[in-house]
């Protein structure tokens, strides 16, 4: 989508700090960490958000999750981590390109909402 910010990240005509690539997602450093270690995993595909997930593109969250262990080991992330995705107004979603916050590097706090 050529208005997407994620999507001009993906392309590589905005810069990012790559943690991870390959052909269907790409892994970069959150510009405004809220902890030590604040990755965000996009799907190279635009998904707007998690209530847009259907049978037809599913495939693509499983395949983010099953590359999070190897994120995260990259990460150093060994005793851990959170994995968060917002939603919509309720959700706090900013960006409208679905992505994964894999947050780590300490002990995080126990209260979600
Ligand atoms: P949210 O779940 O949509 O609220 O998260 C969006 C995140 O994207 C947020 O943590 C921002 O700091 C982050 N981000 C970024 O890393 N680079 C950007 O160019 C923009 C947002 I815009």
């Amino acid at each position: 989508m050529s208005d997407c910010i994620f999507c001009k990240i993906v392309d590589g005509s905005i810069p990012s700090t790559k943690v991870y690539e390959d052909d269907k997602i790409l892994a970069f450093k959150d510009l405004n960490p809220q902890a030590p270690v604040h990755t965000l995993i996009v799907p190279k595909q635009h998904i707007c958000c998690a209530d847009a997930i259907t049978a037809d593109n599913c495939e693509i969250v499983g395949y983010i999750f099953s590359k999070i262990p190897e994120i995260a080991k990259s990460l150093g992330l060994e005793n851990g981590y959170r994995i968060v995705n917002n939603c919509g107004e309720d959700g706090c979603q900013s960006v409208k390109h679905l992505h994964f916050h894999l947050l780590g590097g300490k002990k995080l706090a126990e209260n979600m909402a």
